[in-house]
């Protein structure tokens, strides 16, 4: 035996040592006691429950432990029993058992489930408070239940006090999901974390743990849903073989008050099911979704129900038998008649048009339809009216189908927010998209307002998010990237959080509880976003061509329709640089209310992040920072590639409060981060310098590359 082999050996007898210890019955260690027995290696997520280390705050908690008194037999009650049992046996290092004869007992937890009118979101909304010597969660729901369960044990990891204890929170939207863009073979589309955490191959027969702990993590932000496969569906999903495969999974959703949903592909009928159209309107495609759907109530009766890509970027769909979107979707509704489930259907939709203007796509093809959907249909849209770019205006559907419930769809994961070795807190790019104001009923008719009912008086109600989980070790790749998925979550129960709030709750439950060190990462955090902008598409500029959307290419013209080119979004010429959105342009600012035409027609009056949005502005073109067009964008460019500079700075300053594994990684990807954003900045640059014909203002670094070497290392990136 070699040395090498002794050590693994070893190696071996202590993983098998430690796993044992976790798990006596030698059987696989699931839910909340795997995620207790590793190591801080991310596993954890915001569920850490490290032990309360203020003593005072501890003796408080300590006065009700008791006991945990539950008279619901619910699974999803015992779900939220079993992490109070384990919660407080991590973070006060007390058992506590749970009983159902507690009348009359004080010093305990009590999950009480509230008869009475329900006044909140399917009676989702919880209470919390301190009554007969006991702490009373309370809900209308078992959900409710599990999420005030949460809120209290979010509460204690951040060892705030219990005196005069009084929460109540019910969710602002219906339906909070993640959409899952994982495929068949365990790939993710624009995944960044590793592979899939599905594991089709394995299923139905093994259920593997960590679909628990992925469970367990949606529930505690409030997710009560998730779509588990790509829009870009395969029919596979149909066949019964994956349906007791998705079966399986929901099994484990069902604990969490989660509900699975899976993404169809509309030509199934014929490419599954034998038929010879997949015509919505043609009486046996109808009939054979109608029994598709009756098949899958028989194995997964809570069901949540389809997501749909349809006629966008390939997929199949109503038109190509010359329906409408509301055809296809309504046709789908009637299969769910009998059923709780819905059908969420995508605005995600863009034709080959080379004139037409991509950002008008959506809103053309869907107002029309506006009170064509059948109730059930929840149509999609992403925030922005492009494709989830750094920064994009808001879409402007939002307002205009009064008579259509509108979900919205953010992205977590970071398609063209630089994968997972970039940094970038999402929740300024949320919030900024559900404060912005549409006037479709004067002013404060927010975004938020379209979304969650209030503005229209839609009742079904959705914010759906691209999930950016993976089988990484850590779920998402890079550490900070769980932030995003956090905010995601507590931005899909309240949208009137702010980022900052966020950002504090998360790093106090996941990465430290040393004040300084939180403050650093705080503000690290929430100027990461702006900072991203600045190296990568200040302005207004865009980026959203066909490809892996990793660094940028603005030479980019060859595609095979113009809006899959890069040129096509920037238009950058001898005389300037941007989009015209406006009369003389597109016009795809007449979408909007006056009002916010206002704000945007004007190139003088625009706000820069949105001007090249809006406008073709010429280089010379003094802005209101005194700067011509070039020097802005170079200033943006240098200083936002700069500040990654700074954000290290701050991430060394909170090392005293990290932990040391989470500290190197996050210092290495922060390396990668600084040196991809000055090639991103030279990539722009020496482009745009083609045709702006100007140097780089005094100043700033020379550029050591030509346009001819960043291309070629752009181009090894592409390569195969
Ligand atoms: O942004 C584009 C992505 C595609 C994605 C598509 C969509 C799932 O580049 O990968 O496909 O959007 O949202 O449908």
């Amino acid at each position: 035996m070699t040395k090498r082999h002794l050590l693994l050996f070893f190696a071996c007898i202590l993983i098998g040592l430690k796993s044992f210890a976790a798990d006596p019955s030698g059987a696989d260690a699931s839910g909340a006691d795997a995620m207790a027995s590793e190591g801080d290696d991310g596993y954890r997520l915001w569920l850490k429950y490290e032990p309360v280390t203020n003593a005072s705050v501890k003796s408080e908690y300590l006065k009700y432990t008791t006991f945990i008194g539950c008279s619901a037999k619910g699974e999803i009650v015992q779900t939220a029993s079993g992490e109070l049992q384990v919660g407080l046996k991590q973070l006060l290092g007390k058992s506590v058992s749970a009983t159902s004869s507690f009348a009359g007992r004080s010093g305990g937890i009590v999950l009480r489930i509230e008869t009475g009118a329900d006044t909140t979101q399917q009676g989702e909304g919880y209470r919390i408070q301190l009554s007969g010597g006991n702490i009373i969660v309370s809900s209308k729901s078992e959900n409710g239940i599990l999420y005030g369960t949460f809120a209290l044990l979010r509460h204690m990891q951040m060892q705030q006090t219990i005196k005069g204890l009084s929460m109540a929170s019910s969710p602002k939207v219906r339906y909070r999901m993640l959409n899952h863009w994982d495929n068949p073979d365990g790939t993710i589309e624009r995944g960044y974390a590793g592979q899939s955490l599905w594991k089709w191959y394995e299923l139905p027969e093994r259920v593997d743990p960590r679909y628990t702990d992925y469970a367990r993590a949606n529930a505690s932000l409030g997710i009560n849903g998730t779509v588990l496969n790509n829009v870009n569906a395969s029919a596979r999903f149909m066949s019964q073989e994956y349906i007791v495969k998705v079966a399986a999974v929901a099994s484990v959703m069902r604990k969490y008050g989660i509900k699975t949903y899976l993404s169809v592909y509309f030509a199934a009928p014929k490419t599954l099911g034998g038929l010879t159209t997949s015509d919505p309107l043609d009486p046996q495609v109808r009939a054979w979704w109608k029994e598709k759907v009756a098949q899958i109530y028989k194995e997964i009766p809570d069901f949540g129900g389809f997501l749909v890509k349809a006629n966008s970027e390939g997929e199949p769909g109503p038109q190509d038998y010359g329906r409408t979107h509301a055809d296809g979707a309504n046709m789908l509704a009637e299969a769910f008649k009998p059923y709780d489930g819905i059908v969420v259907w995508r605005a995600f939709v863009y034709k080959a048009d080379p004139n037409a203007d991509r950002f008008k796509a959506a809103y053309e093809e869907f107002v029309p339809l506006d009170g064509k959907f059948d109730p059930k249909v929840i149509v999609q849209v992403k925030n922005g009216p492009i494709d989830f770019q750094p920064r994009e205006p808001f879409s402007p559907l939002f307002g205009n189908m009064p008579k259509t419930p509108l979900g919205m769809e953010f992205q977590i994961t970071q398609e063209y927010l630089g994968f997972a070795t970039h940094a970038v807190y999402e929740a300024p790019i949320f919030k900024e998209c559900l404060d912005s104001d549409t006037y479709v009923n004067g002013a404060g008719s927010t975004v938020a307002k379209v979304i969650d009912g209030s503005l229209h008086g839609y009742t079904r109600t959705l914010m759906a998010g691209v999930a950016n989980t993976g089988n990484s070790r850590n779920w998402t790749g890079h550490p900070l990237a769980q932030a995003n998925w956090y905010a995601f979550g507590r931005l899909s129960w309240d949208h009137q959080l702010t980022s900052e709030q966020i950002a504090r709750e998360w790093i106090a439950l996941t990465l430290t509880q040393n004040q300084k060190a939180g403050e650093h990462i705080k503000s690290f955090m929430l100027r990461s976003r702006e900072i991203y902008v600045d190296y990568n598409t200040p302005i207004g500029l865009s980026r959203p061509w066909m490809g892996v959307h990793f660094a940028p290419e603005p030479w980019q013209n060859k595609g095979s329709r113009p809006d899959w080119t890069a040129v096509y979004y920037h238009r950058a010429d001898s005389t300037g640089l941007g989009f015209d959105r406006t009369t003389s342009g597109s016009n795809a600012l007449a979408q909007y209310r006056p009002e916010v035409q206002k704000k945007w027609n004007n190139p003088d009056q625009t706000p820069l992040p949105y001007l090249l949005w809006f406008h073709h502005v010429r280089w010379d073109h003094k802005l209101s920072t005194g700067r011509s067009l070039w020097e802005e964008l170079c200033t943006r460019f240098y200083t936002g590639a700069d500040s990654v500079k700074w954000m290290q700075q701050q991430w060394d300053l909170a090392k005293p409060g990290l932990d040391p594994q989470v500290y190197t990684d996050v210092a290495e990807r922060l390396k990668v981060q600084r040196r991809e954003a000055i090639w991103w900045r030279d990539a722009w640059v020496l482009y745009l310098q083609t045709f702006a014909k100007q140097p780089v203002p005094q100043g700033f670094e020379p550029q050591k590359q030509t346009l001819e070497e960043v291309k070629k290392s752009v181009n090894v990136y592409l390569m195969r």
